[in-house]
């Protein structure tokens, strides 16, 4: 019988980029977003291979993410992977300068986010006795880098929430991958940016980035690995990339 996978942020980047290679491997898809006409082009697209459906949720909005997964149709629910992808970062600054805003949206996005959603889909795997999560974590999760203490500090989170669901799950037959990504061309700056296009393409000059679809091979091959297997933790890095802040440009 075909897998299934539910995949957050999958309007944009990573997380389009891992649906289109699950499907290539026939794993049937829950594609979450929260704009639905990205949903739907995407699912229109991906169902040539694989079934499709697509959720609409803000992964803040814990009643909201309980509701649409909770109203997933009985054969739905049989949820083998889940990718907890959807985050972002907003803005750049010192914490005197910072907005409390673009801090509610990194930790109630990326943390408090990933938690509402593994909350209610962890029951389900525990029912089956079998699951593979994979947290989208970042090389700022591992290293700190000036302006980015607030971005740093919610992956950091994620670092820590993967080890803490493999000491809880693992017991239970549930795999748990972090993936640790450098700087990888996206509409991640973009949106740290607020929608300035010269100062997010900068962040990607002078040196060949990682794309979506390499972190999506790396996810690929974590949720393909033997039963016995448990990718535990990726970093990947661009070949010009040694560090968070230290790329070598041309
Ligand atoms: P994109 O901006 O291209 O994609 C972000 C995705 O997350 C979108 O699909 C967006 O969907 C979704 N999303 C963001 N906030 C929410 C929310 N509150 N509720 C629901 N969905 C949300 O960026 P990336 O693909 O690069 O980012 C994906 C993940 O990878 C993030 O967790 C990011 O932190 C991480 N990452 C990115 C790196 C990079 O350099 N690009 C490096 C390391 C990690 P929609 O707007 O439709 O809701
Ligand atoms: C995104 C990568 O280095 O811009 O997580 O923080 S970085």
């Amino acid at each position: 019988m075909s897998r299934i996978a539910l995949v957050t942020g999958a309007t944009s980047g990573i997380g389009k980029a891992t649906a289109e290679a699950l499907a290539g491997v026939g794993i049937n898809l829950i594609l979450c977003g929260r704009r639905q006409d990205r949903l739907d082009e995407i699912a229109a697209q991906l169902a040539a291979k694989v079934e499709v459906t697509t959720l609409l949720f803000d992964v803040r909005d814990k009643g909201s993410v309980s509701a649409m997964i909770g109203s997933l149709p009985d054969h739905w629910k049989n949820i083998d992977i889940l990718i907890n992808n959807a985050g972002n970062a907003h803005g750049m600054g010192t914490l005197e300068e910072g907005d409390v805003e673009d801090w509610d949206a990194m930790i109630d996005g990326n943390v408090k986010g990933l938690l509402y959603v593994s909350k209610a889909i962890i029951p389900l795997m525990l029912e089956r006795g079998k699951g593979h999560i994979v947290n989208i974590s970042s090389i700022a999760g591992k290293e700190t880098y000036v302006n980015g203490a607030v971005y740093c500090a919610s992956k950091a989170a994620v670092e820590v929430l993967s080890q803490g669901m493999r000491l809880e799950l693992t017991q239970h037959g549930i795999k748990i991958t972090n993936v640790a990504p450098g700087a990888v061309e996206t509409e991640f700056s973009l949106v740290r940016f607020k929608g300035d296009e010269a100062r997010a393409d900068k962040v990607y000059q002078g040196f060949d980035p990682l794309q979506a679809v390499d972190i999506a091979d790396a996810i690929l091959y974590a949720v393909n690995a033997p039963a016995h297997v448990t990718i535990a933790d990726l970093t990947i890095l661009a070949s010009a990339q040694s560090a968070a802040t230290t790329i070598y440009r041309k």
